[in-house]
């Protein structure tokens, strides 16, 4: 089975607007919906739109949790989250006509308990087991700290699950040391780790990604936007994965559902470069619409035909 867990879970409220955002203006909402919010959820939406089996879990308040698992069922996903007194969080994506990609405003999310916090690895240490696959990904929410964080990737890797992250900051460097099968961070995220910003050239990022792999990490999948992304693999091949162009609407949550087409290629026979392949042209068709969640069948047909891979070494 594959688990994805959102720690943080959050309603995505996304506002359209007609015109570009300006500040000291009256910007006039067009429309609003609610989608799910990530990031993991996401995952599980790319899944279960492929028909893979999987169960989406984590924290969810009594306060508007029920929207989240409503909006998860439209998208077929099963989901077994933990129920908390507290609101889950609402995240407000904004999205104007300019192409520019959206704006990302959210709430930090309420705190875990103690009890809740049992529960969750009471979950994981019943149901993983050997060969499940495991996905982390998005922020942790106040209450988890990285101690708390590294214990469950810990009951994770016990149980010899196959173990992917999708997370920044401390907690990307707390899961590094639990040696995941992949990680993912997209490139503001990979240069906060390495500690160097403003870098154009994708030869510079070899060594540090190759490092990652010496420590033990068994891929990492850096994500570059509208650039692409880079694979460094487990046989120390590394990739550079051109995407299709395409007319960018909304941006949020294209790394979500970029993870989520790995971890669906990975499912199906395990060849991780036709995933990141076939996880490009779904994340660009999720950027090319509205939505936070989900692609076009066919649209990812036809971005699967412009997508362009080198290697690197
Ligand atoms: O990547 C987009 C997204 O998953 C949104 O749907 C939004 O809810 C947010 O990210 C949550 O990110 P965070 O890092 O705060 O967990």
């Amino acid at each position: 089975m594959i688990y994805t867990f959102t720690l943080n879970t959050a309603v995505d409220r996304i506002i359209y607007f007609e015109e570009e955002l300006e500040r000291k203006k009256n910007n006039k909402i067009s429309r609003y919906v609610y989608d799910v919010g990530g990031k993991a959820t996401h995952v599980s939406i790319i899944l279960s739109q492929l028909g893979i089996d999987n169960i989406a879990t984590g924290f969810i308040g009594t306060e508007k949790g029920e929207i989240l698992t409503e909006l998860l069922g439209k998208y077929n996903v099963k989901s077994e989250f933990i129920v908390q007194e507290g609101k889950t969080r609402e995240s407000f994506i904004l999205v104007d006509n300019s192409g520019k990609g959206s704006f990302m405003i959210t709430e930090k999310g309420f705190t875990i308990n103690e009890d809740s916090y049992e529960k969750i690895t009471g979950y994981m240490n019943q149901k993983l087991k050997n060969g499940d696959v495991a996905v982390f990904a998005g922020s942790p929410p106040p209450g988890i700290d990285e101690e708390k964080y590294r214990k469950l990737l810990r009951i994770a890797n016990e149980k010899e699950t196959k173990l992917f992250i999708d997370c920044s900051g401390k907690f990307l460097k707390t899961a590094i040391n639990e040696n995941p099968f992949l990680i993912k961070p997209n490139k503001d995220e990979f240069e906060e780790f390495i500690s160097k910003t403003g870098i154009n050239d994708e030869n510079e990022y070899i060594p540090y990604m190759e490092e990652l792999l010496n420590s033990g990490v068994k891929n990492v999948l850096l994500s570059l936007g509208k650039d692409g992304s880079m694979l460094a693999m487990e046989n120390r091949e590394i990739y550079r994965i051109y995407p299709p162009k395409i007319k960018e609407v909304n941006d949020t949550g294209a790394g979500d559902s970029f993870v989520g087409g790995v971890v669906a290629g990975i499912a199906k026979d395990g060849d991780l470069l036709k995933a990141v392949k076939s996880a490009t042209a779904i994340s660009a068709s999720k950027v090319a619409s509205g939505m936070s969640s989900g692609f076009d069948n066919e649209e990812v047909k036809e971005f699967l035909k412009e997508i362009k891979i080198k290697k690197l070494k």
